[in-house]
């Protein structure tokens, strides 16, 4: 278990997976720049520790560029994540709010607010201007007040102003509107630099009314310490870097974009507006930012296993006997999923198909195979797609479905059609269909 991120910066540390910069960078490109890089080159996570401008920050980049970084987080091994996640978020343990927290070091209340002297970073050519990108936002339902955590981009607005862009298919865009509906604003906290486990916990496909906090603390096998904030009545992990305390201002609306997306294109969104009432921080604080855009980054990364653990509940509803789930890179770990089964009935492949489309995350393409193919090897699966598949009779489209998604091609905002694909074998006459293979090759030594 990590108390905070300066716990898990040394583990990575120690374990080679964590490289200090000391040449200067800009936080206008160049923090993202590296962070691009070393997604692309399969990690390390990055300190950066001279930023220009900001002679007393350090900024962490890329804690989650990689598969083994978030099995790091989790103190899991890369090959048991599946079953350890599923097993994990399942088990809910309650945070406990304690007194002190060393990210009250720094209090900024009313004019002394200033977001200016954070080094907010500016992460695409395109993108509006300087973004929060892996701040942990908690709110509460207006209606019971039940927390809740989840992570949105916020653009640099003013001195004391963001976007905050929660549109009302995730639960905090909700809470907002049901706020609204009232003409109030939702009292949200962003907090900055916290305990690995918590960012996982906050991608968990749990429903509304569940506490993120609460899986996040049966993630890391500890309830998650939570701090009252300053001037709102919400309270934010203890161990955190910075707290941003906010309030949305009700009806108010403002262009949030271009902003270069998981999908690998701009969106452009009208978003509400925080304005921020208090600051607060430790003494030498670290700033983080996470870096979404062309596949694969870490807003892939993190949704990688929530994603395939919600897949895995729906399937397992219909085909008890589920092989393999991938979440494909190219459909950004989001619209794209191959499942692997050992079907009993000629049909189950177009059940688990109509199931998964309907689920309403933004899953667009489903492609089913047989247990004898890995889910995981593209190659693989296109082969499945080419020699068990006829697409008069194996196709099934579904025109618009409601779901959450960024993806540009659609239609209408959140709608989408959905299609899959049952690549799977007929019972009973599968040899035709049977992968030719040759014996002994593991035996071969001279290669
Ligand atoms: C790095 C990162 C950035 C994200 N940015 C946004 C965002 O700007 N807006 C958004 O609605 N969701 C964003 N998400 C996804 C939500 O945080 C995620 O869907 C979360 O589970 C929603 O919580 P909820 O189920 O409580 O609504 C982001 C996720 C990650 C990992
Ligand atoms: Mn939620």
């Amino acid at each position: 278990m990590y108390r905070d991120l300066r716990d898990f910066l040394r583990r990575l540390e120690d374990l080679g997976q964590l490289l200090r910069v000391a040449e200067e960078v800009d936080p206008r490109y160049e923090v993202a720049a590296g962070i691009r890089k070393t997604s692309d080159v399969s990690g390390p996570a990055l300190l950066f520790e001279k930023i220009k401008g900001f002679p007393d920050w350090k900024i962490a980049g890329g804690m989650f560029a990689t598969r083994r970084l978030v099995a790091l987080a989790l103190e899991v091994e890369e090959k048991d994540l599946l079953q350890r996640y599923l097993t994990l978020e399942d088990k809910r343990l309650p945070p406990v709010v304690v007194k002190d927290s060393p990210a009250k070091e720094v209090i900024w209340k009313g004019g002394e607010v200033d977001l200016y002297r954070l080094p907010l970073v500016t992460h695409a050519e395109k993108d509006a201007g300087p973004y929060i990108t892996i701040g942990i936002q908690v709110g509460k339902d207006p209606r019971n007040g039940v927390r809740n955590v989840s992570i949105h981009r916020m653009l640099l607005l003013g001195k004391n102003r963001l976007s905050l862009w929660a549109p009302p298919d995730h639960h905090l865009g909700r809470m907002i509107a049901i706020a609204e509906e009232k003409n109030q604003g939702l009292e949200v906290a962003t907090a900055i630099g916290v305990d690995p486990a918590v960012i996982v916990g906050s991608q968990a496909k749990v429903p509304m009314g569940v506490d993120e906090f609460e899986v996040a603390g049966g993630l890391r096998g500890e309830g998650v310490p939570l701090v009252r904030c300053e001037t709102i009545d919400v309270e934010v992990p203890a161990g955190c870097e910075i707290i941003i305390e906010g309030v949305t201002l009700p009806g108010e609306r403002v262009q949030d974009g271009p902003f270069g997306e998981y999908t690998g294109c701009y969106s452009t969104k009208q978003a509400p507006v925080v304005e921020v009432r208090a600051i607060t921080m430790r003494r030498d604080p670290i700033y983080q930012t996470g870096l979404t855009g062309f596949p694969v980054t870490e807003n892939h990364t993190l949704v990688e296993y929530p994603n395939i653990a919600l897949v895995y509940r729906e399937v397992k509803k219909i085909v008890p006997e589920v092989r393999g789930i991938c979440v494909t890179p190219g459909g950004t770990f989001r619209h794209h999923v191959v499942v692997s089964i050992k079907k009993r009935h000629n049909e189950e492949a177009r059940n688990v198909i109509l199931c998964l489309l309907a689920s309403g995350v933004g899953i667009k393409q489903v492609i089913v195979v047989d247990e004898d193919i890995d889910v995981e090897d593209p190659l693989q699966v296109e082969w499945a797609v080419n020699t068990r598949m006829q697409p008069d009779q194996d196709v099934i489209v579904i025109p618009r479905l409601a779901c959450s998604t960024l993806d540009p091609s659609v239609p209408k905002p959140r709608t989408t059609a959905g299609w899959g694909i049952d690549a799977t074998m007929p019972l009973g006459d599968r040899e035709r269909f049977e992968m030719v293979r040759i014996p002994g090759v593991d035996k071969v030594r001279y290669l």
